[in-house]
């Protein structure tokens, strides 16, 4: 595996590439244009420009993070070979820069939902966490005003204002939409962008859904193994594969993330690695990685990804808000670093175990 860290790019990220590149163990960034709209398609030289940026800080690029889906495909509406076209060029311009995945997600609406960005844990960090009770009593307009008075002013990866204005407009386009509807459309941009993949060897990596249930009524699809096996086998290529996200899996408390990471040998190409601390089976919040800190064991998940010779970037998850750290939530320098030395540390251990 190959340490990484999430960056969102000069002017969009509190941390900078130097800091990045001072914690031990950290050789890549997972990056994106971050002020791109879904459906656009990047430009050569705007990715050329953030490659050798991270070059000249020491490190490289791993992966993108996100490409993102326009709504049209998700919902399959008349104008998707379009936005399905313009995906292609920004595939094929990211392989003609060497880099070799993509993380995407194909969840309606909203990315990742968090009901508290700023939860107050007894140690005086703060977190992001989800009460059930809270999204039953809200509607998502309200939702997107407490998030948004939240965020340290910053604008969250999935949750950008422009997207929120259509909020209603979205959840109409949307109204048709079931499961089996966004599984088809799934495979329909799947089956389309597979040609490029292989040209260039870019493996696509889908994020789950976060939480990993319907939220607000909409449909959700990445949520647990038998999902990803259908969503892997309905389109059978070693490049439509995953990113296996510890906290989102897990927010499912059905999903064994072990056994389920043991299950995708081979289709797991990227991997997020962070611990949830369960309150109740529909409260949550965000630890700190250690295993004790929350209610997963970290150990027996990063042994899974040594069993099954995980060889692609990893990165520690949302961190806590610690030290007076202001920064986007879950995206600050701090608690992530510590992240990263520990989940190297339980790495380190493995090998040497296994090895000796
Ligand atoms: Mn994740």
């Amino acid at each position: 595996m190959e340490m990484t860290l999430r960056w969102f790019g000069t002017g969009h990220d509190t941390v900078t590439l130097k800091q990045i590149r001072q914690i031990p163990g950290v050789t890549g960034v997972i990056t994106t244009l971050y002020d791109t709209e879904p459906g656009e398609v990047w430009p050569a030289e705007r990715i050329r420009a953030v490659k050798d940026e991270v070059a000249g800080a020491g490190l490289h690029i791993s992966g993108i993070e996100s490409v993102n889906v326009h709504d049209s495909i998700k919902i399959g509406t008349a104008d998707r070979d379009i936005y399905i076209e313009n995906y292609i060029k920004t595939l094929e311009n990211l392989g003609r820069e060497d880099i070799h995945l993509v993380c995407y997600n194909f969840m309606p609406v909203f990315d990742w939902t968090r009901t508290e960005l700023a939860r107050r844990r007894p140690d005086g960090s703060t977190v992001l966490a989800y009460t059930q009770k809270a999204i039953d009593a809200l509607d998502p307009e309200s939702m997107f005003a407490s998030i948004k008075n939240d965020a340290n002013g910053a604008v969250l990866p999935g949750w950008e204002p422009e997207r929120m204005a259509r909020i209603r407009e979205l959840f109409e386009m949307y109204s048709e939409v079931d499961d089996e509807k966004l599984f088809c459309n799934l495979k329909y941009f799947l089956e389309a962008i597979m040609p490029v993949c292989n040209k260039y060897d870019i493996k696509m990596a889908i994020h789950p859904d976060d939480p990993a249930w319907s939220v607000f009524g909409l449909p959700r699809i990445i949520i647990n193994l038998d999902n990803i096996k259908r969503m892997m086998k309905m389109v059978d290529d070693p490049h439509n594969g995953v990113t296996f996200c510890a906290g989102s899996y897990g927010t499912n408390r059905a999903n064994d993330l072990p056994s389920m990471i043991r299950a995708l040998k081979g289709r797991i190409h990227f991997a997020h690695v962070r611990n949830l601390k369960f309150n109740s089976d529909d409260d949550f919040e965000e630890a700190a990685h250690l295993s004790s800190d929350g209610s997963f064991d970290m150990y027996e998940i990063m042994r899974a990804l040594y069993d099954i010779g995980f060889t692609g970037p990893i990165r520690p998850d949302h961190g806590r808000m610690i030290w007076d750290e202001v920064a986007m939530p879950g995206y600050g320098l701090y608690d992530r670093a510590l992240g990263a030395a520990y989940l190297n540390g339980l790495w380190e251990a493995i090998c040497k175990s296994q090895n000796s």
